[in-house]
């Protein structure tokens, strides 16, 4: 091997050596710097013959060809290396689970206030709101309960102390004042639903001091017993989604209301297990009646001139009928395990506004 192949390989071989850019470099200024390897003989050719410095000199510029090459092939590679490791380092693992944010459930009573809402909605309710704390007239006298009537005792009002003029106030035991309120101040035609909350003293397995009513109120000209019965047949069968649900009005009495009438669903009782829809049993799930005359009065306006029909229904007993809820005290006991089981998705909204187009 000639002293210019020996330095060719070994000058290849270094470059091939070279574990990082830094060292490349030292390999090239070996080579090629001012008094680098190649460089040094380059100047040395001057004193050669003119053959042999031709033959020499061309050898020399061909491995310094060579040896770029090398080298800028090398540096491509290390330096692809070197990014490569700087990714590995710097790498961010995406494919981590993501923890996603805690999301709160709907409470079946909120659901179950909202589905009423949305079928009755449909029909052109409105909703009507009132305060929970209420005088003795728009929770009793106004809805012709005079002051000896029974029903005062058998509603177990919570009293509040009495106030300057000694007057009582009471936590409302119906949310019917809300409807009083809203014939003084409005004209009919009234058509309103009152979801809310409601005080009896009463505490058992089936009774709970605070619960939840929806009554409604419809007031016109010429507002008869038909309207009534299309209205809660209609909700009925909206609510429970059977669109051929039976349903009876069985008469009643209310001092509110009169006639009146209490509504039941067709339903049988199979292993002890509730099914609504078919069957020879029946099973009440709301109070209804025509507007008593007096209440009309009472809220300034002429019984021969206008007349309504209203209703009510629990709320908490819906609730249970429908998403098979046994015990009432589970709704107030903030058990968020209850809830994941029995509540609903705050995203899972859209059956709520289709109201009487589903299932009727
Ligand atoms: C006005 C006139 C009449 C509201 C009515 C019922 C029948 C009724 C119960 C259902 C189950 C209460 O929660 S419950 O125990 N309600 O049966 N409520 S008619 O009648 C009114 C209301 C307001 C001005």
């Amino acid at each position: 091997m000639t002293e210019i192949e020996t330095l060719k390989a070994d000058l290849l071989s270094s470059v091939e050596g070279a574990s990082d850019l830094a060292a490349l470099e030292a390999v090239r200024l070996d080579a090629l710097g001012k008094k680098g390897r190649i460089s040094v003989q380059l100047k040395r050719l001057g004193a050669l013959e003119p053959e042999q410095r031709k033959q020499t000199g061309q050898a020399l510029n061909q491995v310094k060809d060579e040896l770029a090459e090398a080298i800028s092939a090398r540096q491509k590679l290390l330096e692809a290396e070197a990014l490569s490791a700087q990714l590995e380092a710097e790498r961010v693992d995406i494919s981590l689970p993501v923890q996603q944010p805690l999301a709160g459930n709907i409470h079946p009573l909120s659901r179950t206030v909202e589905e009423i809402a949305a079928i009755f909605a449909d029909m052109g309710f409105s909703i009507a709101e009132g305060p929970d704390i209420e005088t003795d007239f728009y929770n009793f006298t106004a809805l012709n309960i005079p002051p000896e009537h029974p029903a005062r005792q058998e509603h177990d009002t919570f009293y509040l102390r009495p106030d300057a003029e000694n007057v009582r106030p009471v936590l409302r035991t119906h949310t019917s004042p809300v409807q009083i309120r809203t014939m003084q101040k409005e004209k009919p035609p009234i058509r309103i639903i009152v979801p809310g909350r409601t005080y009896r003293s009463d505490h058992d397995a089936t009774h709970s001091p605070m619960f939840h009513q929806c009554e409604g109120l419809v007031i016109g000209e010429n507002i008869h017993m038909g309207h009534l019965k299309g209205c809660l047949i209609d909700f009925c069968r909206a609510f429970f989604g059977v669109d051929d649900l039976p349903v009876r009005f069985r008469p009643s009495f209310f001092p509110f209301t009169e006639p009146s009438a209490e509504v039941d669903i067709g339903c049988r009782r199979v292993d002890g297990k509730l099914e609504i829809g078919a069957g020879d049993d029946w099973l009440e799930i709301l109070g209804s009646g025509m507007v008593h005359p007096k209440v009309i009065e009472n809220c300034g306006m002429n019984p021969d001139e206008v007349q309504g029909f209203a209703f009510g229904m629990g709320v908490e007993r819906l609730a249970m009928l429908k998403y098979g809820i046994s015990d009432l005290r589970t709704f107030y006991d903030s058990d968020l395990r209850w809830l994941k089981h029995y509540g609903f998705l705050p995203i899972d909204v859209p059956a709520l506004h289709t109201g009487l187009d589903e299932g009727v």
